[in-house]
């Protein structure tokens, strides 16, 4: 324990649990479900390469903004603006990144709970084969029904509960440090095999073959700009918590640079595994959430050893899940255990509960509870919608304007630890002035609905 940090926080054991933690938390099922079927919907090569563009210019650029604020306040997501900006409004910043967090594991879980289910399924090759009425309707089935997926999320929740019970290093580090390098291993296997397919060509051609018309269309930007938020997990402070059990000595913008490549990476390499395989048994891209649930078992069952491509490809999943969600759980557990002075399993306990309640209406939304529903989305889209289109990205206008604006020139410098002149003026420049600029049109074109 270090006094250092606030409220006797433990700390990350070495700067690589660090890295892999956020790693972690940024390679999720935002990248393999999110990534593949938002590209797919929203134009393949264009899109990516607008998401690149976001990535690398506001993406990581913000994601060093909220690793600054967490690493100086070493407290967390409310806490550190509080400590930072004392009598100021800024702390409202941290409220709204602990609502989000809770809203997103809400419907992350869901999903989740799903993609246990699927590798159960495929445990037991009851996937194996087409099941009746074949895996759409399987798929219907399975998550109209208003118990059995409840069911599967809730084991998911313990499992993470359980590590963050276990606190920072004991618990979220050295899972993460399983759950990255397997994740690692077995994605590149999958991209590697997809590759290996006949009509694999489409598949890259759809993702790396821009059709410059696309650009015109203001949903690619928005759709781009909300994955690059959702995948990097910038704009809710999940990030800037876990950057406050980091120690001082371990130095912040290159593990930014580390977990914004790691992060793209990932992405393409699940755009490959799902893109390649999608075109080579000719399906349609452009199927939308239910892509990795019906059109990716069905091209498994035509494969050879499908059936066990169909495990691996969901132990990835899944492995991938758990390991975002634990952050997901540490913004709200911190908050709480902090200002409610409970145990962190007390508060862990607490902050699994809400998001189980919340989740249930997540799933619910696509049974029983199908009619409520805004402009044809879901409760599930709904959440997703809310929280990636709109909460990340003025979480992260907030937290541009807090360390590029707020705070004098000198300590935003010296918080992001950037030594290079050069850089230190570039990254002011995109805080101060680009990224809000782009998120400002950004959002106000899509309320608009222009
Ligand atoms: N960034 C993660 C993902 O891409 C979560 C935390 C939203 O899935």
């Amino acid at each position: 324990m270090s006094q250092q940090s606030g409220i006797g926080q433990d700390q990350w054991k070495t700067r690589l649990g660090f890295m892999l933690a956020a790693m972690g938390s940024a390679v999720g099922l935002g990248n393999i479900w999110r990534f593949p079927y938002v590209a797919g919907e929203s134009g393949g090569a264009t899109f990516l390469l607008v998401y690149l563009a976001f990535v690398f210019l506001i993406g990581v650029p913000l994601l060093l903004t909220e690793f600054s604020i967490g690493k100086a306040g070493k407290m967390d997501a409310v806490g550190s603006f509080k400590k930072l900006a004392p009598n100021t409004k800024w702390h409202l910043t941290g409220i709204m990144g602990v609502i989000g967090g809770i809203l997103i594991l809400s419907f992350y879980s869901v999903v989740a709970g799903w993609s246990i289910f699927y590798l159960y399924q495929y445990v037991t090759g009851a996937f194996w084969t087409e099941p009746d009425g074949g895996f759409g309707a399987a798929f219907d089935a399975w998550i109209t029904n208003p118990l059995a997926p409840l069911f599967w999320q809730a084991l998911f929740l313990i499992v993470t509960m359980v590590i963050v019970m276990r606190g920072i290093g004991s618990g979220i580090e050295r899972a993460n440090n399983i759950l990255m390098p397997g994740l690692a291993i077995l994605m590149i296997f999958m991209a590697g095999y997809g590759m290996t397919l006949d009509g694999a060509g489409e598949g890259l051609a759809f993702l790396f073959t821009p059709d410059w018309s696309k650009l015109a269309d203001p949903n690619v930007y928005l759709m781009a700009l909300g994955q690059a938020f959702f995948s990097l997990s910038i704009g809710i402070c999940g990030m800037l918590t876990y950057s406050s059990y980091l120690k001082e000595k371990d130095k912040l913008p290159a593990a930014t640079v580390g977990v914004g490549l790691m992060d793209t990476l990932f992405a393409v390499i699940a755009g490959v595994m799902v893109f390649t395989a999608v075109f080579s048994f000719g399906v349609e891209p452009t199927s939308g959430p239910p892509l990795v649930f019906i059109i990716l078992p069905s091209i498994f069952e035509s494969m050879p050893a499908g059936g066990l491509i169909g495990v691996v490809f969901f132990v990835l999943l899944v492995m991938a899940a758990l390991s975002s969600a634990l952050s997901l759980l540490e913004l709200p557990v911190a908050y709480i255990h902090r200002t409610l002075g409970l145990t962190r399993k007390a508060a862990t306990a607490i902050a699994g509960s809400i998001i189980f309640v919340f989740g249930i209406a997540a799933s619910l939304g696509f049974g029983i509870w199908s009619h409520i529903q805004v402009n044809g989305n879901n409760i599930l889209d709904m959440m997703d919608n809310l929280t990636a289109n709109i909460i990340l990205p003025l979480g992260g206008l907030l937290m541009a304007f807090f360390v590029g604006w707020y705070l004098t020139r000198d300590k935003a410098i010296q918080f992001s630890e950037i030594e290079s002149p050069l850089l230190q003026n570039i990254w002011l420049i995109i805080i101060r002035f680009v990224a809000p600029v782009v998120l400002l049109i950004i959002m106000v074109t899509s309320l608009l609905g222009i």
